[in-house]
């Protein structure tokens, strides 16, 4: 298979393997793109939670990037975890060094089982100054609660934080309502001239380690090769939802979802 488009993801690392740049990585090749990588962060952690996060020097990470993607350049950039403000500054100034237009921005705050990835400077200095720079942000409700000062308890309260964000600057938004108490999960949709509310059938698992991640990268990946955005937040939801279904049921808590549902392996590798 020739490969489709490059990405550079910008994010953590999961030493589980389910989330975090592991998942971003995992996604990207099985929907058949190219990866390259600048690691923010290292977290230790199995399905059962955080054990301790080690902070990469922010000069290094915008050495990771400035280095690998002046020589081959990204389609498109997935942002994930980004932890402290002096990170997000380092990864701007190389942004702007690099002229790629389509950046996917998942905005991570708080991993599964509670641990805390980013802090509260940072996020203040994320929402005025990166939001609206990147062509996508994909908070889920805690998320977008936070980025709005909206508490989001339903379907309308997230198309109302939906249009605030966009009125903060925010090119695109999908804001995920897995976290809600619904029978199935919606998930908005919204810039300045288009609105869609993506549903999907609600999977009754433990098993969701990593959706974000995956989903953020899942639409960079799209994007990537030419679906407009919309098209390419329908197609990563798809994905992601089948990842889900096809769960290994890995480890003791919450455990990954299978970024390989989109794979096929040639019969002569068997
Ligand atoms: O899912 C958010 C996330 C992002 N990045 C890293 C993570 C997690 C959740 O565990 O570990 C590195």
């Amino acid at each position: 298979m020739k490969i489709k488009s490059k990405i550079l993801i910008i994010a953590g690392s999961d030493s589980s393997g389910g989330a975090g740049i592991q998942a971003d990585i995992k996604t990207v090749t099985s929907l058949g793109s190219y990866a390259l990588t600048a690691i923010t962060a290292v977290t230790i952690q199995n399905t059962k939670g955080v054990k301790s996060v080690i902070a990469i020097p922010p000069n290094e990470i915008k050495n990771q990037i400035i280095y690998s993607a002046k020589d081959i350049k990204p389609d498109a950039i997935k942002i994930g975890m980004l932890h402290s403000k002096l990170v997000i500054k380092k990864v701007l100034e190389s942004l702007s060094k690099l002229n790629i237009k389509k950046i996917v921005l998942d905005p991570v705050m708080v991993a599964k089982g509670g641990a805390k990835l980013i802090d509260k400077e940072a996020i203040i200095f994320l929402k005025k100054n990166l939001i609206n720079k990147v062509s996508l942000i994909t908070p889920n409700i805690p998320e977008a609660e936070v980025l709005t000062g909206i508490k989001i308890k339903n379907k309308e309260d997230m198309i109302f934080a939906a249009n605030k964000l966009i009125n903060f600057g925010v090119k695109n938004v999908l804001i995920k309502g897995g976290h809600l108490n619904t029978e199935k999960v919606d998930d908005v949709f919204l810039n300045r001239s288009d609105f869609k509310i993506f549903t999907s059938k609600r999977f009754k698992t433990k098993n969701t380690h990593g959706t974000g991640c995956t989903l953020s990268s899942a639409v960079a990946t799209f994007f990537s090769c030419g679906k407009s955005i919309k098209k390419a937040c329908e197609l990563g939801i798809k994905y992601v939802n089948s990842a889900i279904l096809t769960n290994p049921n890995y480890g003791k808590g919450h455990g990954p979802i299978n970024h390989l549902n989109s794979i096929k392996i040639y019969k002569r590798f068997k």
